[in-house]
């Protein structure tokens, strides 16, 4: 199973990315589970109804469980969602344990999916990551792991300026314009997400 974590500031849109990729590969069924446990994972419960676009917030993480591909072909994915972040992240007691988890994560994953809103990036005249989301970009880059930027929010007006300034920031990194309210970018995140599975599977029956 590939490892894929979502990470990002508060309400960029992680929950909801995932709930659109899910729709986007419809009818498969979807695991929830609630903490990082095996135990849990193993009686991790059928919900169906958890696809849907409306969001919630969640505290800590949550893995949903489903196939995505294309063309017949269909990987096994740990989608892992984690918990919003702030500038202050690492001082909110009741945060520290998400982050804790999430950086656990972030060392086993296969591929992090970074969701940065596009449209706050143009609002904030420029882009002024958070250090936790520096650091986490940072550290995937460092060890050659695969990466996505997710500029959402890209179908709000002048979204556009965003997208052209997360592009200029992380030029090794693709960057995919996506909105979760018209589905834009979806299928394009889709398809890297099934041949980063490809070659993942590839490189792991070689070794
Ligand atoms: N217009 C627009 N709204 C979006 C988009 N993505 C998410 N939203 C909305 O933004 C709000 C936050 O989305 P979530 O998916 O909950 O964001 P999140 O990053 O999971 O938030 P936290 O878990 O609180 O950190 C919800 O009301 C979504 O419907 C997008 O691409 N475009
Ligand atoms: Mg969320």
């Amino acid at each position: 199973m590939i490892k894929c974590l979502f990470t990002g500031q508060v309400n960029s849109g992680k929950s909801s990315l995932i709930m659109s990729l899910a729709k986007y590969n419809s009818n498969l069924q979807i695991l929830v589970s609630q903490d990082n446990s095996e135990e849990s994972r193993d009686t991790a419960s059928l919900y169906k109804n958890k696809v849907s676009s409306t969001a919630y917030h969640t505290h800590d993480l949550t893995h949903y469980i489903f196939l995505i591909g294309n063309n017949g072909q269909y990987y096994k994915y740990d989608m892992i969602d984690t918990v919003g972040l702030i500038d202050d992240v690492y001082t909110e007691p009741d945060l520290r344990n998400s982050v804790w988890k999430l950086f656990y994560n972030l060392s086993k994953c296969d591929v992090l999916v970074h969701a940065i809103n596009a449209y706050q990036v143009k609002q904030s005249k420029g882009l002024s990551l958070l250090n936790i989301e520096n650091e986490i970009i940072g550290y995937q880059q460092s060890k050659n792991n695969k990466s996505i930027i997710c500029a959402t929010f890209s179908d709000l007006k002048d979204a556009k300026k965003g997208i052209k300034c997360i592009r200029k920031a992380y030029p090794q990194i693709p960057v995919i314009p996506l909105s979760n309210s018209t589905g834009r970018g979806i299928g394009r995140l889709n398809r890297l997400l099934t041949s980063y599975a490809e070659e993942i599977v590839c490189n792991n029956e070689a070794s």
